[in-house]
């Protein structure tokens, strides 16, 4: 019984909640959210077992990293190739995990919703899907994409998508699935009432894509579809190059499992994980988890010496990921404090100090037998929005969007006056030279802001 069942493992006073149905409690959603919890993997989880642990370093050098001038070498011709040629067959899905919500922006909706265009204020999941959908056209074929919500945002990312008629994507190449959730505790183990009146949880960090995955039948469609890698990114970045062939390209022909695109760090303290080679395998060292030796290690040049940031742009093969979860292996959970919003034994709305659980992605790195990491341009592919001013805000990543398109289109021998902003559609072009079959449509000075639109978005 559920009641005894909590009582084993310390959680007395939710039994007790239960059995008083106490007036502040939602019975039958408390019920339903305890359903959901495997309550011996949170027993062990509050024990401390199944936590990321630093591994015992034999050995800590910076990784190899593909450098991001190899891109205009002869040599990149023959990977862009094979990567476009894995993209025309309808080999390559692209996966958004969009879990998160827009709460550090201010707002309480999917972070997909929020407007970045820098002059259209398109979302980043209008980008993001007009983006694969020039690639469609761009190379004739279909690639699904896949999209990891949470239970905050489920509903609305798919009612999204559905309102605007699924950004002109085919709808049955749009796969939702929904992540995990794990109870939240008090720093002695307790689970937490939600203001709702049912357990507080919090998704299970992005390293429950794979268990989704398999959990949603994705890996079935996959296999259905002969999909053999997946193009994996964060939905808050609108600079992504999607499914970018070099990338797929270096990875595949490398026969690598997983790999991971890095930009140059700006700074020793800026918050992205680093890529480094420990005891000979390639790992992500969280920038929380990062010892100030390693964050302030220098070269002979007195340079940044672990200056691989990772930008959480994965390519992984689709096999790889599914044996992840098919031999029962689990990646290590990450344990991180926080106020919880709760409920006092009244019932009284107050703030807790609590414990959440989650994993990430990149733990499966090392689990790769093979792995490449290529550096690219941040100006070119890394502007995400994540906070509400300062560094990596909507202005920041507005700006280096329309610095970028700006570029495209000096680069073309249009001029430009200072201070316009830019904005290039995907579906006008997406990428600096998909321009130049569309030099007719520009004008060959621009002197106020401009936005170069698709054939299909003309009037909108
Ligand atoms: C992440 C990386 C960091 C760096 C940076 C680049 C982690 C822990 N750190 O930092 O190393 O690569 O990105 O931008 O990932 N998400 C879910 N479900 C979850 C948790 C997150 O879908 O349970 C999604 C979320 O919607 C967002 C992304 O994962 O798109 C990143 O999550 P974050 O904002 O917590 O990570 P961040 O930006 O601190």
């Amino acid at each position: 019984m559920l009641e005894e069942r909590l009582r084993e493992t310390g959680q007395d006073h939710i039994a007790r909640l239960l059995e008083h149905s106490a007036g502040f409690i939602s019975s039958q959603m408390l019920r339903d959210d305890l359903a959901q919890v495997d309550l011996s993997l949170v027993m062990r989880l509050i024990k401390g077992d199944l936590l990321y642990k630093e591994p015992q370093k034999r050995s800590v050098e910076p990784a190899q990293v593909i450098p991001a001038s190899f891109a205009d070498t002869q040599e990149a011709a023959q990977y862009r190739d094979h990567g476009e040629g894995l993209i025309r067959q309808g080999s390559v899905a692209a996966l958004i995990v969009a879990g998160g919500q827009g709460s550090r922006l201010g707002i309480e909706a999917p972070k997909g919703v929020v407007g970045v265009g820098p002059l259209s204020a398109k979302s980043l999941f209008c980008i993001h899907s007009q983006k694969v959908l020039a690639l469609c056209r761009k190379y004739r074929t279909t690639i699904p994409v896949f999209i990891m919500t949470s239970r905050a945002n489920d509903v609305q990312t798919k009612a999204y998508f559905s309102a605007n008629d699924y950004f002109g994507l085919d709808k049955n190449e749009v796969h939702f699935f929904t992540q995990g959730m794990l109870p939240s505790v008090t720093p002695e183990g307790r689970f937490l009432i939600s203001r709702e009146g049912s357990l507080f949880m919090n998704p299970d960090g992005h390293g429950g894509t794979l268990t989704a995955l398999s959990k949603n039948g994705c890996f079935d469609i996959m296999r259905d579809r002969n999909i053999e890698e997946i193009f994996y990114f964060q939905v808050d970045n609108p600079l992504v190059k999607i499914c970018d062939p070099i990338f797929v390209g270096l990875h595949s022909l490398s026969r690598a499992e997983m790999s991971s695109k890095v930009v140059r760090k700006r700074s020793y303290d800026e918050k992205v994980g680093v890529i480094a080679r420990i005891n000979d395998k390639t790992r992500v060292v969280e920038y929380s988890d990062m010892s100030d030796d390693m964050r302030y290690a220098t070269d002979e040049t007195n340079e940044m010496l672990y200056w691989p940031g990772s930008i959480a742009i994965h390519m992984i093969r689709a096999d790889f990921a599914e044996n992840l979860t098919r031999e029962g292996l689990m990646l290590p959970f990450h344990r991180a404090e926080k106020m919880i919003p709760t409920l006092d034994s009244n019932g009284e709305p107050v703030e807790e100090k609590g414990v959440k659980f989650e994993t990430f992605i990149f733990d499966a790195l090392p689990h790769a037998q093979r792995s490449i990491t290529l550096e690219v341009l941040r100006d070119e592919e890394f502007a995400p929005v994540k906070n509400m001013t300062g560094e990596d805000s909507l202005e920041t990543s507005r700006s280096m969007q329309s610095a970028l398109y700006r570029c495209w289109l000096e680069k073309a021998g249009i001029i430009v006056n200072k201070d316009v902003s830019v904005e290039i559609s995907p579906l006008f072009a997406l990428e600096q030279t998909d321009l130049l079959s569309h030099l007719s449509d520009i004008p060959d000075r621009i002197e106020t802001d401009i936005y170069l639109k698709g054939p299909d978005e003309q009037g909108q």
